[in-house]
């Protein structure tokens, strides 16, 4: 079995990082006068913010007989929070570059999952994989995306479609987890489509994943959250609902696939029970707007999946942004529709496709895919208390991180409290050396 040891030997962030230029939004705590902050890291967290002025004496110096804290300049240069990409399917077998080459030769999305391809193709030689090799699989996709700065991820199974299988692929997405040192959510996306030995038996297949898979994944403590996949081509509302009821008895958060291809009602019904986010919403109706608002509901946009299905139906953005839901960016990593592995180029793809703004588009990358998998009191912003995970970028303008199409700005990437990419960093200096 491949084990990745290099989280556990990158360096320590621990110690005081000064002359930070933040990405507007990226904190609630105020900057100083000349526009540049402070944080302090300890035990993979950040413990203090503000300005270097008024750094306390206790992390300045060696008041207790213990050596001081290392110190690192960031020279001015701009800092985010740790990137968070909250809609995934990262762990599958094969690849769908046929069905691409089909959908460029006029096929439709639709008609290629009713023939039995689609999902369910993936689902063929993801039952075929063996654990070892999804895991081999979703390395090089997770290192991918940990490299644009992703800090923390959500990963759905949903090729599997039967309890081996969908453990098989949880499982894969928690040692993910563990072995890179990045926050995995899992979600259980059983209801993605109807398994082949179901076929017109939808609701002994919904059965199943309400009364024996949700259950049994859930005692292995495999799910954070379920989802579904609520469309024509997959399933009703009233299966969806079905789901949703037993999630709520077992304590799980639930989130959707809703209104991608048509308006099912899904997202008003999502937001009923509470779900952290409506994910695609293409064909959101005001009704859905007004449910997802009242309920805290995240809008989860897809950049990566409306531009590879040629789709032309945007997501309603004016109305979303007028009634205030937070707007959440994500890659929605999948083999079918968006085989996309930089959550910056989907920034970009938002603003340039839906009109997102800059300051949306970031806080849809970071604070709002954040809120999305439930995570915003410890992920996606710069804050006291935080989990310590930042991105320092060769950069002075914020605009710059979603204009570049394809190039990777220099970078140095503080991940659960360690330095696991850095570009930009001399050597910390020691505070009372360099203070002479
Ligand atoms: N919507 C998606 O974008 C993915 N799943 C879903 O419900 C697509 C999955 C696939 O085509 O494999
Ligand atoms: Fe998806």
């Amino acid at each position: 079995m491949k084990t990745i040891t290099s989280h556990t030997h990158a360096a320590s962030a621990n110690g005081v990082w000064h002359h930070l230029k933040l990405m507007p939004g990226a904190s609630d705590d105020i900057a100083s006068a000349d526009g540049l902050s402070s944080l302090v890291v300890q035990q993979g967290r950040i413990v203090w913010m503000g300005a270097h002025s008024s750094l306390p004496a206790a992390f300045a110096s060696s008041l207790s007989g213990l050596p001081p804290l290392p110190h690192f300049d960031g020279q001015g240069v701009l800092v985010t929070p740790g990137l968070v990409d909250c809609h995934t399917h990262l762990v599958y077998g094969g690849t769908r570059a046929n069905e691409y080459a089909m959908r460029l030769a006029g096929a439709d999305y639709e008609a290629i999952a009713r023939a039995g391809g689609g999902i369910v193709s993936t689902v063929k030689a993801t039952r075929e994989a063996t654990e070892d090799q999804l895991y081999a699989l979703a390395a090089p996709r997770l290192e991918q995306l940990l490299a644009d700065g992703v800090c923390a991820i959500e990963i759905k199974s949903g090729y599997g479609l039967a309890l081996e299988p969908e453990a098989r692929m949880l499982r894969v997405a928690r040692r993910l987890g563990v072995d890179y040192g990045v926050t995995v959510r899992t979600t259980f996306l059983g209801a993605h489509a109807l398994p082949p030995e179901y076929a017109g038996r939808s609701g002994a297949y919904i059965d199943l994943v309400c009364n024996d898979m949700m259950p049994s994944l859930a005692a292995a403590g495999l799910i954070d959250a379920v989802d579904v996949f609520c469309e024509r081509i997959a399933f009703s509302l009233a299966e969806t609902e079905q789901v949703f009821q037993a999630a709520q008895a077992l304590g799980l958060p639930v989130k959707l696939h809703a209104e991608q291809l048509s308006d099912m009602g899904g997202s008003a019904l999502a937001a009923r029970y509470g779900a952290l986010s409506c994910d695609h919403i293409e064909h959101l109706s005001d009704e859905g707007i007004s449910a997802m608002k009242k309920s805290g509901t995240v809008a989860v946009l897809l950049p990566g999946a409306y531009y590879s299905l040629r789709d032309t139906h945007v997501p309603p953005i004016a109305a979303l942004r007028a009634a205030g839901v937070p707007m959440a960016v994500s890659t929605d990593h999948n083999p079918g529709t968006s085989p996309a592995l930089s959550l910056l180029l989907m920034a970009n793809m938002a603003c340039n496709l839906f009109h997102l703004t800059v300051p949306e588009a970031l806080a849809g990358i970071t604070r709002h895919a954040a809120r999305a998998l439930g995570l915003q009191a410890t992920h996606g912003t710069l804050a006291v208390g935080q989990v310590a995970n930042f991105v320092l970028w060769d950069l002075q303008d914020s605009a710059e991180l979603v204009y570049w199409l394809g190039q990777r700005p220099k970078r140095t990437i503080v991940r659960q409290g360690r330095i696991t990419c850095n570009d930009l960093m001399n050597q910390p200096i020691n505070v009372l050396a360099s203070r002479g």
